[in-house]
């Protein structure tokens, strides 16, 4: 089994709109591992690093202006498959297409207040990782390991 790591951010409307808890909750009760949690102010150069790959697209100012308008909570999640299921449980970008059950499914309505963000793929989330957490995630073994895989 190998194990990922992926990068989420609760952004500023989830911050806002008290779901800070429900989500971590979502991530741990799902059996993923925390390795890496802050609660941070972003500038706006550090959001246009984080978007980068995006800053063609005509809404790319708006997107950045959203990210840096509060706080976000800035995290590490591990597990085997966590890159393509953490994306599972956050659900589809636009929320008008997120399946109920997922995150933005049950609790955002419009593309640009979308609650949450997290990595697209194994090699985003490595960038993602090393951009926000640049001191490195916390490393320790959760002692329920053994019951959450064989
Ligand atoms: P993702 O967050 O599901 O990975 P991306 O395509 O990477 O989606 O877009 C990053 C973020 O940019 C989205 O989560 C959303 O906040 C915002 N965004 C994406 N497409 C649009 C759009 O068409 N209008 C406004 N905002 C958008
Ligand atoms: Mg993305």
């Amino acid at each position: 089994m190998t194990m990922e790591q992926t990068f989420v951010m609760i952004k500023p409307d989830g911050v806002q709109r008290g779901l800070v808890g429900e989500i971590i909750g979502r991530f741990e009760k799902k059996g993923f591992s925390l390795k890496g949690l802050k609660f941070v102010n972003v500038e706006r150069d550090f959001a246009e690093k984080h978007y980068a790959d995006l800053s063609s697209k005509p809404f790319f100012g708006v997107l950045v202006d959203y990210i840096i308008s509060g706080p976000v909570v800035a995290m590490v999640w591990e597990g085997s498959n966590v890159v393509v299921t953490g994306r599972k449980i956050i659900g589809a970008t636009n929320p008008a297409d997120s399946a109920p059950g997922t995150i933005r499914g049950d609790y955002a309505i419009h593309i640009s207040r979308n609650v949450i963000h997290g990595s697209d793929a194994v090699e985003s989330a490595r960038k993602e990782i090393a951009l926000w957490f640049p001191e490195g995630p916390i490393a320790w073994r959760s002692a329920v390991e053994p019951w959450i895989y064989e």
